[in-house]
């Protein structure tokens, strides 16, 4: 049985190109900062992203903490929408390698607004003192929705005004510049560092840059090392990053344009429910009626017909469209769902 993976972008194989390029790569020991294909990625995604300096990390959680650690003090509270991933999915990292402590804004869709932000900074010496404000984008828990380039300014340029930094978790940066249509510079122009996977919707196998000024990533550097993150030939994990960002950027739309589709064949289905307002760039969140099964048991039952997904509490499933997933398969999943819940007692 060929198995659909609609569990997250992060299953994508690499690409024949990748696999040649990490074969053929010249590499050295990038803890001396000595492998050219190590440096030529950072340099080329510094370059693109418009920033002085980059530095590559083997995941996006290291990428994000790291950062984290090098803007922030022990004791410091970090200001960041509801879902932010620092928070829900980097096991309480911030607080055990930080120390510090999430302040959760309310986002709708992803979007939180500049005041509720502002409102939520500390001045007061009896408070825990604000260090750092983070953003998302795309955001992930709210479906992979896009946060405009207008209100990055505006919370970035707040945040600048109340003298914090603020960092991007740009892992799927490239979805939201595509979905923008932007550059990756005009992304990342309001923040003073951005982290952007290569191993989400680019499809290289592993790798994640993150970029800032000079002194920001040399602090970033010795933070990477602390945690054990500093690689030797690291040059066959960038070759592929390389071949990510100068060839599969172009076709990020393909999969924004399935994941519509598929949301609006979804929506079609007696007892699912799409917001389809959420449904902007490559993920599809739907709900399902309790009374016909839980998400967990409809999770099950797909991945017995060969359809996996993650089931996000009760109701709620998420569907992840890459570089893998082709028109055929957004059809076949479709009529799983379909056929599991019309076969579903309460429903026939
Ligand atoms: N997200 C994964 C899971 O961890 C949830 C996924 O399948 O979506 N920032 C954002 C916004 C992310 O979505 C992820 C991964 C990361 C950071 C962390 O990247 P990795 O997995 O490389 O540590």
């Amino acid at each position: 049985m060929p198995i659909i993976d609609l569990r997250s972008d992060t299953v994508t194989q690499p690409t024949e190109a990748m696999r040649e390029a990490m074969h053929n790569t010249p590499v050295g020991d990038d803890v001396y900062s000595e492998d050219p294909t190590v440096n030529e990625l950072q340099a080329v995604i510094a370059e693109m992203a418009g920033f002085e300096a980059a530095l590559l990390l083997p995941t996006g959680t290291m990428s994000n903490q790291a950062a984290i650690a090098a803007h922030t003090e022990r004791g410091q509270e970090v200001i960041m929408p509801y879902g932010a991933h620092v928070y829900e999915y980097e096991p309480g990292a911030l607080a055990v390698i930080s120390g510090v402590l999430p302040r959760l804004i309310p986002a709708p869709l992803g979007v939180p607004e500049v005041e509720d932000m502002r409102a939520a900074i500390h001045r007061n010496p009896n408070q825990t003192p604000t260090g750092l404000i983070v953003l998302e984008n795309t955001h992930n828990k709210a479906g992979g929705t896009v946060v405009s380039l207008e209100r990055c300014h505006d919370i970035a340029e707040m945040a600048h005004e109340e003298g914090l930094p603020i960092h991007l978790d740009g892992a799927r940066g490239w979805n939201a510049i595509t979905a923008l249509n932007v550059s990756l510079k005009d992304l990342c122009e309001p923040f003073d560092s951005v982290s952007l996977c290569l191993s989400k919707g680019l499809a290289a196998p592993v790798g994640t840059v993150l970029v800032g000024s000079k002194d920001f990533i040399a602090k970033a550097h010795r933070y990477r090392k602390l945690l054990g993150g500093g690689m030797r030939q690291a040059g066959v994990i960038a070759a592929a990053g390389l071949v990510a960002v100068r060839e599969m950027l172009g076709r990020l739309g393909e999969d924004h344009a399935r994941a519509t589709r598929l949301a609006h064949k979804l929506v079609e289905i007696a007892g699912v429910h799409v917001n389809l307002d959420s449904v902007q760039t490559n993920m599809v969140y739907f709900n399902v009626d309790r009374q016909l099964m839980s998400a967990p048991e409809l999770a099950t039952a797909m991945a017995e017909q060969g359809v996996k997904c993650n089931a996000l509490g009760p109701a709620t499933i998420r569907l992840v469209v890459h570089y893998q997933i082709d028109d055929a398969a957004i059809d076949t999943a479709v009529s799983v769902i379909e056929g599991i819940l019309r076969r579903n007692p309460v429903n026939a």
